[in-house]
């Protein structure tokens, strides 16, 4: 049987049990008349380094049926879109996935209706045919031909992405230091910014430069876009093209992630997403496997932000995942957060913002707390599947992913001893 006739049965079968829990909740709680119509629209990236095992440095564990090929990858990302319809685009990784021939590469994409989402440049590592190394640095680095280099492979990345279709690219550095006094900071910070200048200059119109931030590592003492503030007053002196990217795991304990996106997006230098979770560090979990509230608490300021905008949601940032699997099954994995995304979306549409609005303006600390938290409690799981049936996809893919046993077959087409390029 194929894919979709698999799909089919699987619904009929669910169905009867998905519209008694889509009655309760339409009869328990007031829904937005466009609730389900936003949360079809909303789409996001897939990170194609995310589609195998990742690995920590004590080890990895692959798993089998692991792409080996951008064009596996590619599949991989058509499957979960083809079951949860809400994984329209891929996000490249350039060297580690360099498309030889841009217009197949595209074209294949298009067949799985996915769309190139911001391409990522790569000056963390040296590869193997690079003339000059990275490991003091790259747009920071005081040999101005080690910047050059660094700033011409982010030109090149964005000619790959134009190729593509893409309309963005994210620089993350890892420049920074390992020690007090090792590093001028304030030359850091200004050879940053002229070598960011040059890449900027390099973009077409209609493209965004998204600049992410993170505390520490690879480089242990200082990170020269280390936090929203370096990223912010670095993007302000390239122009309205460039914007701060903000992936979860990047700060420092405990931080305020949802203050820091409502100013970001007031500010109008928010420029996306790169959704994970974390407990310690850059840990690239699950998305709300482990703050779910703190996911809801920023999709809260995201739509009172836009719609204070007057923003598209869908389209007006980018919406990324980046993350790793060392136990999981990565497509389950990715599935998941997905899933966990439009959860905290679609709690974030039920809040009621005039009664949140009144509450606090009358110092009614209780009544806040009492209309968020009632919203991040609140079942929200059968809007999002009924969002998913009327686009056509699987009312649970997690579960049809295994009652179809599709990383089986994975394993039969692929090996079972495969291992995917990323980190
Ligand atoms: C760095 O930790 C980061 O978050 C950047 O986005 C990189 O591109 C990605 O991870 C690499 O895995
Ligand atoms: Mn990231
Ligand atoms: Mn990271």
């Amino acid at each position: 049987m194929n894919l979709d006739s698999l799909i089919q049965d699987y619904n009929n079968q669910g169905i009867a049990t998905h519209n008694r829990r889509l009655d309760f909740i339409q009869n328990d709680v007031q829904i937005p008349s466009n609730l389900i119509q936003k949360l079809k629209d909303f789409q996001i990236a897939i990170p194609s380094w995310a589609l195998g095992t990742g690995g920590t440095r004590f080890g990895r564990f692959s798993g089998g049926g692991e792409p080996g090929t951008l064009e596996e990858k590619i599949s991989d990302v058509g499957l979960l879109h083809r079951l949860n319809k809400s994984s329209g685009a891929i996000s490249l990784h350039i060297p580690w996935d360099i498309p030889s021939d841009a217009n197949a590469i595209k074209k294949l994409a298009a067949d799985h209706g996915l769309a190139f989402d911001a391409v990522n440049s790569n000056t963390f590592q040296d590869q193997a045919n690079q003339a000059l190394s990275y490991k003091f640095g790259s747009l920071q680095h005081t040999d101005r031909a080690v910047r050059k280099q660094a700033i011409d492979h982010n030109i090149e990345v964005i000619k790959h992405g134009v190729d593509l279709g893409s309309k963005s690219i994210t620089v993350w550095l890892s420049d920074g230091s390992c020690f007090p006094g090792q590093l001028n900071f304030r030359r850091a910070y200004e050879r940053t910014v002229e070598s960011l200048k040059e890449i900027y200059a390099a973009l077409p119109s209609d493209w965004k430069l998204f600049l992410e931030y993170k505390a520490y590592e690879p480089n242990f003492y200082s990170t020269t876009v280390g936090d929203w503030g370096q990223s912010y007053s670095m993007v302000n002196k390239l122009g309205d093209k460039a914007y701060t990217l903000v992936d979860l795991g990047h700060h420092l304990p405990n931080a305020n992630i949802e203050q820091i996106v409502s100013l970001l997006l007031m500010e109008g230098k928010l420029g996306g997403f790169h959704f994970n979770d974390s407990k310690y560090g850059d840990d690239d979990l699950t998305a709300g496997s482990m703050k779910p509230y703190q996911l809801f608490l920023i999709f809260n300021e995201l739509v009172d932000g836009m719609d204070a905008k007057g923003m598209n949601h869908a389209k007006d940032l980018g919406w990324m995942i980046d993350a790793s699997h060392n136990v999981k099954d990565p497509l389950e994995d990715l599935l998941q957060s997905v899933e966990a995304i439009q959860i905290a979306y679609a709690q974030a549409l039920l809040v009621d913002r005039k009664a949140l609005e009144a509450a606090r303006e009358a110092n009614d600390v209780v009544r806040c707390q009492e209309i968020l938290q009632g919203v991040a409690r609140t079942d929200v799981r059968a809007l999002v599947a009924q969002a998913r049936l009327e686009l056509g996809g699987v009312l649970n893919p997690v579960e049809f992913y295994r009652s179809a046993e599709i990383r089986k077959q994975l394993i039969q087409q692929r090996g079972s001893k495969t291992v995917a390029t990323g980190l």
